[in-house]
């Protein structure tokens, strides 16, 4: 077996990398580990039409029947989204998930390991993994984050959720060459919220230009991905001190019941969602809305260049 056995690609999205077409991946873990059932079900369909809506193909993956699905059926989507006996799967998990027929939702360092196995150049999600609060003691920091440094993929997100340490993400981003573009921004954004207070060193004003700055990262071969931060729209945006207050407490209740491992992300955001009951999470569906519509733009922009 090679590779390109265990990738099942959908002829649609097939067809479109074959002829140089838009196309954004998209992920499973925000489905499966993310988001409540049933509203993650509207969601994924929902993320899918506004690709569409752009002019690009949508291709979320997964992990089914012992292979890396690279665009799900309504099926397969409402099994991700059901989520029962579906594991999180990161860079590590991909193996043991093939070889036992394990299914899995893929986060993304796996959906853009993924991604670059398929052709596929760019991908939204809602927010990237990254160093975690107290990761000088624990060491827990992302995959996500040495994925981006090893496999040439743009990821466009919300910035990180400040769960996280955004300062030592960004530190960690750099150490590995990693660039990190604002879209419209000048800060690196904090999920919920259009600033974090951690200043970036590049804004693109369009999707245009963060094109061309991915193209030619690329054209030099040079290894690995980048992420462009694109902020909340301003009418969904939640306060930074409030959000502050209510991650703290979540991370506090993480440390009582001894959470830790891939765990501790699924665990935080979930009790982020309960304490404030649910407003937080009509914001993350809208954030992730407006990623996955960069992502397409962006994606075009790409596309009409080669
Ligand atoms: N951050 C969010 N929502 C998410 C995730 C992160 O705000 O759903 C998911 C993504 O799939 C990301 C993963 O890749 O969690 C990171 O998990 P970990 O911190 O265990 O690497
Ligand atoms: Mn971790």
């Amino acid at each position: 077996m090679t590779q390109k056995d265990y990738l099942s690609i959908t002829p649609e999205i097939q067809q479109a990398i074959d002829e140089g077409k838009p196309v954004v991946a998209l992920e499973s873990t925000i489905l499966s580990h993310g988001m409540p059932f049933p509203q993650n079900v509207e969601f994924a369909h929902k993320v899918e039409e506004i690709v569409r809506a752009e002019g690009a193909v949508p291709a979320t993956t997964a992990i089914i029947g012992g292979k890396l699905k690279v665009g799900l059926t309504s099926e397969e989507l409402d099994i991700m989204c059901k989520a029962e006996g579906v594991g999180k799967v990161s860079r590590r998990d991909v193996a043991v998930y093939l070889a036992t027929g394990k299914t899995g939702a893929t986060t993304v360092a796996t959906t853009m390991m993924i991604a670059e196995m398929a052709g596929i150049k760019i991908f939204a999600t809602g927010g990237i993994g990254g160093v975690h609060r107290g990761a000088t003691e624990t060491m827990d920091i992302s995959a996500d984050l040495q994925e981006l440094a090893n496999t040439q993929v743009a990821v466009v997100c919300a910035g990180a959720k400040s769960l996280l340490d955004l300062g030592l993400t960004l530190e960690y981003l750099e150490t590995f060459g990693v660039p990190v573009l604002g879209l419209r921004t000048d800060e690196f954004p904090a999920f919920y919220c259009r600033t974090s207070g951690h200043k970036l060193d590049y804004r693109c004003e369009s999707e245009a230009e963060a094109a061309k700055i991915i193209k030619t990262k690329w054209d030099l071969g040079l290894k690995g991905g980048l992420v462009i931060g694109n902020p909340i729209p301003e009418e969904y945006a939640l306060d930074y001190d409030e959000m502050e207050k209510v991650i703290v407490k979540a991370l506090d209740m993480a440390k009582e019941q001894g959470i830790h491992g891939k765990d501790v992300t699924p665990f935080l955001l979930s009790h982020i969602k309960d304490m404030t009951e649910g407003v937080s999470f009509a914001s993350n569906l809208q954030l992730a809305y407006n990623n996955a519509r960069a992502a397409s733009r962006i994606a075009c922009e790409m596309a009409k260049m080669k």
